[in-house]
């Protein structure tokens, strides 16, 4: 086979492959992220593997976002984790987490992607009637989900939004949040891990970290999901800026959505007040001696000082300003020659930075992409390129992975992988 015949036949045997990982990991209209390891729906897990169906299968990328809609609270949350059915191989589930809703769920959301997820699958869905019935179900409620996010987690209106747990984040024991983490109590009682059974510990969050993420559960439980009380008094309240840019770039997904079907509602007023508010209120997490967007703890003011990718988010967000976003794009440029394959989670020079160690290091592939998308919006498509290619690099040298190495390249955490097979699948078709 020459040269060219050969990376064709690959590239379709990629894609081959990454459906073949959807549909495996399909539980009759929900996708779980891998099987046993993340038995449930995840939030942004789903957002971004609905975009992956679209690419095949209409309908069925569609009834991802149905069945995730389907967990939002009368509050208009959308909880991070929906648990359909039970299952023994995930801790914490249900019980410990103690929402006692028909569909249980946890208590807090995830990076809310999901409008973003649902521009770019309207403007890819071929099947107009299917589109219009979906859209008609599911604006009103993602106009609910970003007020929710609005008035409960920024109830004083400066413009950025508080998160309550190092899950919420989706970068789970990311650097950034060590400090913060640290004030958090520790759990004294017993437990047993189930994600220890999956992956080797060298790869997942240490002992100390699980103490206080149950700390926060429970604290939410005890609080009886009470969004004033959990304002007021939960130990651990960040601004992540990795959800700020993400929130950002949704609501101004969603406004462009609702225009495009010409929906009329007060509510889309507010959403572009928040957005107005967010641009002025971003250069808070400024730091012009770095030039660098950094994370905030809440609580003591102080700016998280870890470079870790969710700054770079803010170009996905179209949050930077032109300075701004040349001095990101030159990190990025340095940032991606520092590990071996695409952005890493953590800059490799910082001395916290550990390549396989699931957010403190680790390269994954979604973040890559709104990377990558970023860079194309501030027009710098042949960094964006890069960027994608060296992150498709990973997936022929080791698979479909949650994640992997940066440095070596190696598939690290959960096999046969939803979001990287989407993303896979958004980038190859
Ligand atoms: C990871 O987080 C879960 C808790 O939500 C866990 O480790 O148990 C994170 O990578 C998160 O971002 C992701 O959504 C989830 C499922 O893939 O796994």
């Amino acid at each position: 086979m020459s040269n060219i015949a050969q990376q064709i036949s690959g590239v379709a045997a990629h894609i081959e492959q990454a459906k073949l990982i959807l549909k495996k990991n399909d539980l009759g209209g929900y996708t779980v992220p891998t099987h046993g390891l993340y038995p449930f729906q995840w939030n942004w897990d789903s957002a971004i593997t609905a975009l992956g169906w679209m690419m095949f299968d209409e309908a069925r990328a569609w009834k991802e976002i149905e069945l995730l809609l389907s967990g939002q609270w009368d509050n208009g949350m959308i909880p991070h984790v929906l648990f359909h059915k039970d299952s023994d191989t995930y801790f914490p589930g249900p019980d410990v987490w103690g929402s006692h809703l028909k569909l249980k769920s946890t208590s807090i959301s995830q990076p809310p992607v999901l409008a973003s997820a649902i521009k770019i699958m309207v403007e890819q869905c071929q099947d107009k009637d299917l589109l219009k019935q979906n859209l008609a179900q599911f604006l009103p409620k993602l106009i609910e989900y970003h007020l929710w996010w609005y008035r409960e987690r920024d109830p004083e209106n400066t413009g950025l939004v508080v998160s309550y747990h190092p899950w919420e984040s989706g970068m789970d024991n990311s650097p950034a949040w060590d400090d913060a983490l640290a004030a958090v109590p520790a759990v004294t009682w017993e437990y047993q891990r189930r994600d220890l059974n999956h992956i080797d510990s060298s790869q997942r969050p240490k002992k100390k970290e699980y103490d206080r993420y149950l700390y926060l559960v429970e604290f939410f439980k005890n609080n009886q999901f009470d969004s004033e009380k959990i304002y007021a008094n939960c130990p651990y309240k960040v601004n992540d800026i990795g959800i700020i840019s993400i929130l950002h770039k949704a609501t101004k997904d969603l406004l462009s959505v609702c225009a495009s079907v010409n929906l009329q509602d007060d509510a889309l007023d507010i959403l572009e007040q928040k957005v107005k508010l967010t641009e002025s209120a971003i250069n808070q997490l400024w730091c012009e001696n770095d030039q660098f967007f950094y994370n905030r703890d809440v609580i003591t003011k102080q700016l998280c000082r870890v470079k870790t990718n969710g700054s770079l988010l803010t170009l996905f967000a179209e949050l930077a300003d032109q300075k701004q976003a040349i001095a990101l794009k030159d990190l990025s440029t340095s940032w991606l020659s520092a590990s071996a394959y695409a952005v890493s989670s953590t800059h490799p020079d910082s001395e916290l930075y550990e390549p396989q160690r699931y957010w403190r290091g680790p390269v994954w592939l979604h973040i890559n992409w709104m990377i990558a998308l970023g860079l194309e919006a501030y027009n710098y498509p042949q960094l964006s390129e890069k960027i994608k290619n060296s992150s498709l690099a990973l997936i022929n040298k080791s698979g479909y992975f949650e994640y992997f190495n940066a440095d070596t390249g190696e598939g690290c955490g959960g096999g046969d992988f939803s979001w990287t097979a989407a993303i896979a699948l958004y980038w190859l078709l």
